[in-house]
């Protein structure tokens, strides 16, 4: 007679913050049992989310912020928006989860386990900035297909894990290595064990800065599940798809990592402008690397109303992928002319920045506050949309919200 398999414990552990109970009597439940309770979830519910939040699809899960919610400095979980290409693993047991180094250009496989790479090598915090490629996506035209993002695809969390780099010099990396590509845990939404939803990376230059990091750790907590417990690759201020989550292999490679997800229209732009609308061939089709420069207002929510008189104290994040962000500025007159933002230093390279102003109407009505952002090389974001691309990546349009004065 076959033994009858349980459910093991950490993968209790997950079901349960899955559901945000404790499945009490959960060790009697058999290896594969369908839990009612997941049957029918309420995301928000089931992934720790703000009800402001905003469910662009269930099949994989992709849920934005608005603007208004990403005020906090540092983006607090339920604000923090999930892109997922494939199913959101569930059966994760961090105690046996292990990472492993291949591909043509290590000197040899080796494999860590999560306990090994916690203990042997030195952690790094910093706060960095993940913008999906596709956010702004919704104002593409001719339209793009994809999620519809608005502006909400956007955070920057605190991020705590060991420097790619000092584990790849344990491993060992052969001259000729030009690319990192990552494995992960989730499934392919075809359920094919044998297809990965995604599997994309960055070239060794960035897999070797200091910010880069395997993390296990985001806002101070072990990471929450639908952004890549336990162990995520971060590569901070690159389109966060760069960012694999439940991250189980890293390949470096001889050449230009080709996992699902590299080539073709995905996250990969014309290299030179081209006319919206306008098929572009695969050659003249670039990988997206640093995003490009951009700000959000966070404060106030769009549709704000004001007494006449009042002045209006402004606030919000800019940043601009491997670039600092030089001057944030204002307009409340579609752009004719714009004041400068006071802006603060990023507290680390890739972290986004903050600024604020104090805004005076001169009279009853209606108004805009426009921002927009300049980088470190003198590149400002436009007022309008931006290049036209098949996929609809890099939005990077002035963000602006509405004002009443009455
Ligand atoms: N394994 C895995 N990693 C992934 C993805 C995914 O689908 N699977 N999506 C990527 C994309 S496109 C984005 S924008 C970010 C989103 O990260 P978040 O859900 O934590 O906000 O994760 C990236 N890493
Ligand atoms: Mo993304």
């Amino acid at each position: 007679m076959q033994r009858r398999k349980f459910i093991k414990k950490g993968s209790l552990i997950t079901l349960s913050g899955l559901l945000g109970a404790e499945i009490v009597f959960g060790k009697n439940l058999p290896l594969g049992y369908d839990l009612l309770g997941l049957q029918d979830p309420d995301p928000f519910k089931m992934f720790n989310k703000d009800s402001q939040m905003v469910v662009l699809n269930d099949k994989p899960w992709n849920i934005e912020a608005q603007a208004h919610l990403l005020d906090d400095k540092i983006t607090p979980n339920k604000y923090m928006f999930i892109r997922n290409n494939g199913i959101i693993p569930t059966k994760i047991s961090a105690d046996d989860w292990t990472l492993v180094f291949d591909g043509e250009s290590v000197l040899q496989k080796k494999t860590y386990t999560l306990q090994e790479l916690k203990s042997k090598f030195k952690h790094y915090t910093y706060q960095l900035t993940l913008e999906c490629g596709g956010n702004g996506r919704s104002e593409f035209d001719p339209p793009a297909k994809g999620n519809q993002w608005t502006v909400g695809a956007v955070s920057c969390a605190e991020w705590t894990g060991v420097r790619l780099r000092d584990v790849l010099d344990d491993v060992g990396v052969k001259s000729n290595a030009v690319y990192i590509g990552y494995h992960a845990a989730d499934i392919h939404l075809s359920g094919d064990p044998d297809k990965e939803p995604i599997s994309r990376g960055v070239p060794m230059s960035k897999a070797l800065q200091e910010e880069t990091l395997l993390a296990f750790r985001m806002n101070g907590e072990d990471i929450p599940l639908a952004h890549g417990y336990p162990l995520r690759l971060i590569a901070g201020g690159w389109p966060a798809s760069a960012s694999g989550k439940w991250l189980k292999g890293i390949s470096v490679r001889n050449k230009v990592h080709d996992g699902t997800k590299m080539t073709g229209t995905a996250y990969r732009v014309p290299c030179e402008p081209v006319a919206p609308g306008e098929k572009v061939a695969d050659e003249d089709m670039c990988i997206i690397e640093s995003m490009p420069v951009k700000s959000l207002i966070t404060y106030p929510k769009s549709g704000a109303i004001l007494k006449e008189g009042q002045s209006l104290k402004i606030r919000g994040h800019a940043w601009a992928g491997e670039l600092s962000v030089s001057k944030v500025e204002y307009s409340i007159d579609f752009g004719s002319t714009w004041k400068t933002c006071s802006l603060e230093k990023a507290v680390n390279r890739l972290a986004w920045q903050h600024f604020r102003a104090d805004v005076q109407f001169p009279k009853m009505g209606y108004y805009e506050v426009w921002a927009r952002a300049t980088d470190s090389q003198g590149v400002s974001q436009p007022m309008l949309l931006p290049g036209w691309n098949p996929k609809g990546y890099l939005n990077n349009a002035c963000h602006r919200i509405a004002i009443k004065v009455s």
